[in-house]
């Protein structure tokens, strides 16, 4: 088979795939050394996708009310349901709430649908809670949402900012990339972030800023360029418009920040006019995200710092078309390609849709919608390509608005999805390697992702759904396309309605491709090399200062922490792709709660322990990481953990659903918390073949190769006593009990003699390592005493934790490998082969090496 190309179902680095397909539902990934995202890199995610595409799991047929339904009696039921909604409350009773893991194709007739047709601004998009405040912020600066920044610049920057952006793990290839421009031109990295996260560790600087201090920070440092004489006065006077008492109202002082490390910041910023400020969730997501957006950008105007060779600002995006969404109109507040709703905007996009039911302004935000969804005003929604039973703030409302609605139509690739589980009609998407279209990453760069694999069961294409409901609404004629390339033709020409408002989003040469050339497309960027060098989108053609506020810290007696919610390194999401691959499933088994040593002895709280912690939303069990990493009084949690993969850690329940007052994205990244230590009374783990609902207060699963392994623990009363014969196979059971230990060990053969089971519960003894009994499910052989006792007869050198999963290198593997001499990241990667491939894990050692150096200087010492 020839290698397909394509792009990764991942983050919004984009990086190109050169994907090879090696049987009915197995490909080989590599990375595409064309594509100029990435030029063959992969991190850890994007090189175990082929982990991912094996059907288990997948929604296969359309269901109504949980049971099977042919298509056309699926989409007569949402049609019919949509039509008698709109008929009887109107069209804004009506929403779609739709995601930035949709194609471009997918996502343009959502919006003409709900925009023109349906005749309501209710369609919003998951990417209200990623990239809401950055798209406010360039909208308030630049008369545009556009990124002016391109890849390139990287390789040419001397200073990179990173604001809450933890890059290593959440952009890994982005990373590679700026340490690659720190290895060849000494480019200097400072990471603004209250954690001390992996990109920290590798940092020439790192601002543990107070959570939301970035806006005095950025203001500060505006302050001090302005006194230091730094500021391009000539670039201002040309390019900027700045409004009265601009510089009057800015605060100079340091609101909690250490002098020696704003010294420090400002001397960098001061001496490298290249500079380049990238910046994410820790910007985006706050009540004052906007303002942090352009506190960021008033410091690259007010220096002459953008539209130029290796500075500018930089937001980066999160999932693989966030920005393609935000192209088309996904957000309730934006019309369709870069437009907004004054009449004439209105006027020429409802005339060149054909529109019938042109809406007439603006819809309900993601939040809004789903207030608006729990008290009755929204009767109907449809949710595609996204989970928001786990993944909106404050979800435990979110859910009970699902519940509370008369219909929730969910499009999903997954079957058992938390959100899927409270739909009244499901609908079986096409995902990736199946579906083909367009994505745009960071860099405004439009690739292909093309199909691999043929549609499995009945899946469809999101597209195609949309516009199969559509027809059933009477509108065949404005949705008969008859592929995505049709879609895409149509999308092209509509930007030249934005050209006409002066928007440089402009796709319009790309109209008459044909169905060849859309599929032989070449990633290409919009926006020009250099968006802005020659005035910006602005009837006036000049930038806006925008003057920003400190956000108020609100404090509560009751909730003394501030809980801060992110990602991990090899998770995606909410789990339903990621969560299936084994290699993946490595790096952490378990959601972890990051919490200071003084916190954790003040609440008493032990390494490794359980912890219940509150918020006013409501309340979850985790594992407690006590971590010099975190802040005193500041915890943190990981946001992947779902319903479907155990019992307490949804990190969504826990958020705040306040929301920026200009963006309306969600501040995710600080609600008040406070935290109790848990003692359960047994704890136990099991290695087994397939899902089961342990119905124990606490589990937690995780995917081993050929099954699961699953953490639990639970009390000692009949609620949380375990069931041993509920949680075990039927087969050959072989049992030991050391009472004196409180252990007790089972596991189940079948009648060849293969391991089908294994469970292992202590009341106060230790466990034993769950390696090498995960790696014994499957194995045909006779060794039923070790497999008891939890060890090989002869032991292995114990990996520990693992560091790299491509190779399965772990942590002890590492540290003896410095004990030999290796003294680089390189060195132990020639000894162990750890970081020789994707190098997500490369942070990982240079930190453990840094670790050794300081015991070994504390030890001189
Ligand atoms: N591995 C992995 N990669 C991903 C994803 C994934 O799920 N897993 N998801 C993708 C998506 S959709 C997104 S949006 C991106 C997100 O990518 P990132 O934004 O890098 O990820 P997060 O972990 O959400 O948050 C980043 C950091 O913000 C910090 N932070 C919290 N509060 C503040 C604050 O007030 N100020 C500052 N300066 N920092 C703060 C947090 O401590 C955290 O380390 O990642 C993308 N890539
Ligand atoms: N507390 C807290 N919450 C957060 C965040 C945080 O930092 N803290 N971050 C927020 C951010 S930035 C984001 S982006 C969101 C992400 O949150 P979600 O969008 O809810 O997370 P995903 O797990 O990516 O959900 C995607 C869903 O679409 C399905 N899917 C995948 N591909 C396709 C497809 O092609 N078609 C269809 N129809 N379905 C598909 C998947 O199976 C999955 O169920 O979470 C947000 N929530
Ligand atoms: S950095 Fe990783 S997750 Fe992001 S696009 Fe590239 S390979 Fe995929
Ligand atoms: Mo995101």
């Amino acid at each position: 088979m020839e290698p397909i190309r394509t792009t990764c179902a991942y983050c919004g680095v984009g990086c190109g795939i050169s994907a090879t397909v090696t049987g009915e539902r197995s490909v080989d990934i590599a990375g595409d050394v064309s594509h100029p995202a990435n030029y063959g890199k992969l991190c850890s995610k994007g090189t175990h996708l082929g982990e991912t595409v094996g059907l288990d799991g997948r929604l296969l047929y359309p269901e109504i009310a949980g049971q099977r339904v042919a298509w056309d009696h699926a989409l007569d039921a949402v049609a019919g349901r949509m039509r008698d909604c709109i008929h009887e409350h109107g069209p804004d009773s009506v929403a779609l709430y739709v995601s930035g893991q949709l194609l471009t194709e997918d996502y343009y007739v959502a919006n003409k649908l709900a925009k023109g047709f349906i005749g309501t601004g209710n369609i919003d998009t998951n990417s209200r809670l990623c990239m809401a405040s950055a798209v406010a912020a360039h909208n308030r600066a630049f008369g545009e949402d556009v990124v002016p920044v391109n890849y390139d610049d990287l390789d040419e920057t001397d200073l990179v900012l990173l604001v809450g952006s933890n890059t290593a793990w959440c952009h890994p290839v982005i990373w590679q990339r700026i340490e690659q421009a720190r290895a060849e031109r000494g480019t200097k990295i400072v990471v603004i972030d209250p954690r001390r996260t992996e990109t920290a560790e590798q940092a020439d600087l790192h601002i543990a800023v107070p959570p939301d201090g970035d806006v005095a920070l950025f203001n500060a440092l505006l302050a001090e360029m302005m006194q230091r004489g730094e500021l391009d006065e000539a670039y201002i006077a040309d390019h900027c418009v700045k409004p009265e008492g601009f510089w009057e109202g800015l605060d100079n002082t340091l609101h909690g920040l250490s002098a020696s490390d704003f010294n420090a910041l400002a001397g960098l910023v001061a001496s490298h006019p290249r500079m380049i400020t990238l910046f994410s969730q820790g910007a985006n997501q706050s009540v004052g995200g906007t303002d942090k957006g352009n506190a960021i950008i008033n410091l690259h105007l007010a220096t002459g710092r953008i539209a130029r060779t290796g500075a500018g600002p930089f937001s980066i995006t999160g999932q693989p078309n966030a920005m393609g969404g935000r192209e088309v109109g996904g957000l309730a507040n934006m019309l369709a390609c870069h437009l907004g709703f004054s009449d004439s905007e209105l006027a020429d996009v409802a005339t060149f849709w054909g529109a019938p039911n042109m809406c007439s302004g603006p819809g309900h935000k993601a939040v809004d919608m789903f207030r608006a969804v729990h008290d009755g005003r929204i009767k109907f929604i449809w949710v595609m390509a996204t989970n928001p039973a786990v993944s909106m703030p404050d979800a435990g409302f979110v859910r009970e608005a699902l519940e509370r609605c008369p219909t929730v139509v969910v499009s999903d690739v997954m079957a058992d999805t938390d959100t899927g589980r409270l739909a009244d009609i499901r609908l079986p998407a096409l995902g990736w390697g199946e579906k083909d279209g367009t994505v745009t990453n960071s860099e405004r760069r439009v690739s292909r992702q093309r199909a691999l694999f043929s549609p499995p069961g009945e899946t469809r294409a999101d597209w195609r759904i949309i516009c199969d409901v559509a027809t059933r609404l009477g509108y065949g004629d404005a949705f008969g396309f008859t592929g995505p390339s049709a879609i895409f033709r149509e999308y092209a020409a509509m930007t030249a309605l934005a050209s006409k408002y002066g928007k440089l989003l402009d796709l319009s040469e790309h109209q008459t491709l044909s169905d060849n050339e859309y599929e032989a497309m070449e990633p290409f960027r919009w926006g020009g090399e250099r968006p802005f060098a020659e005035g910006f989108s602005t009837s006036h053609r000049k930038a806006q200062l925008v003057p920003v506020a400190i956000p108020k810290i609100c404090t509560d007696l009751e909730f003394p922490l501030r809980l801060n919610t992110g990602r991990y390194r090899d998770q995606w999401h909410t789990m339903t792709r990621t969560g299936l691959s084994p290699k993946l499933s490595l790096h952490r088994r378990e959601p972890l709660l990051e919490v200071h040593p003084d916190d954790a002895a003040r609440d008493g709280l032990e390494q490794g322990g359980l912890a219940e912690i509150a918020t006013p939303f409501g309340s979850g069990i985790f594992r407690v990481e006590v971590t010099e990493g975190q802040r005193a009084g500041e915890i943190f949690a990981p946001i992947h953990w779902t319903d479907a993969m155990g019992s307490l850690g949804r990190a969504g329940r826990l958020a705040k659903d306040a929301t920026d007052p200009v963006s309306g994205q969600p501040g995710f990244k600080d609600t008040p918390a406070r935290l109790a230590p848990v003692e359960p009374a047994w704890r136990a783990f099991l290695v087994q073949q397939d899902i089961i609902d342990p119905k124990v207060p606490y589990w937690s699963r995780s995917r081993i190769e050929g099954g699961w392994l699953t953490e639990l623990a639970g009390s000692a009363d009949k609620n949380g006593a375990i069931d041993v014969d509920a949680l075990l196979p039927a087969g050959h059971r072989s049992e030991v009990s050391d009472l004196a230990r409180g252990m007790r060990r089972v596991s189940v053969a079948d009648d060849a003699g293969t391991l089908i089971a294994a469970l292992y519960v202590t009341r106060f003894g230790e466990l034993p390592a769950r390696d090498w009994i995960s790696a014994q499910l499957g194995q045909a052989d006779s060794a039923a005493g070790e497999r008891l006792a939890g060890r090989p007869s002869t032991p292995l050198p114990e990996k520990g934790a693992i560091v790299c999963v491509c190779h399965g290198v772990g942590e002890n593997e590492i540290f003896a490998a410095c004990d030999t001499g290796a003294t680089s990241v390189e060195a132990i990667g020639a000894c162990t082969a750890a970081g020789t491939n994707c190098g997500s894990c490369r942070p990982a050692i240079a930190q453990m090496l840094a670790s050794l150096e300081l015991e070994l200087e504390e030890a001189a010492q």
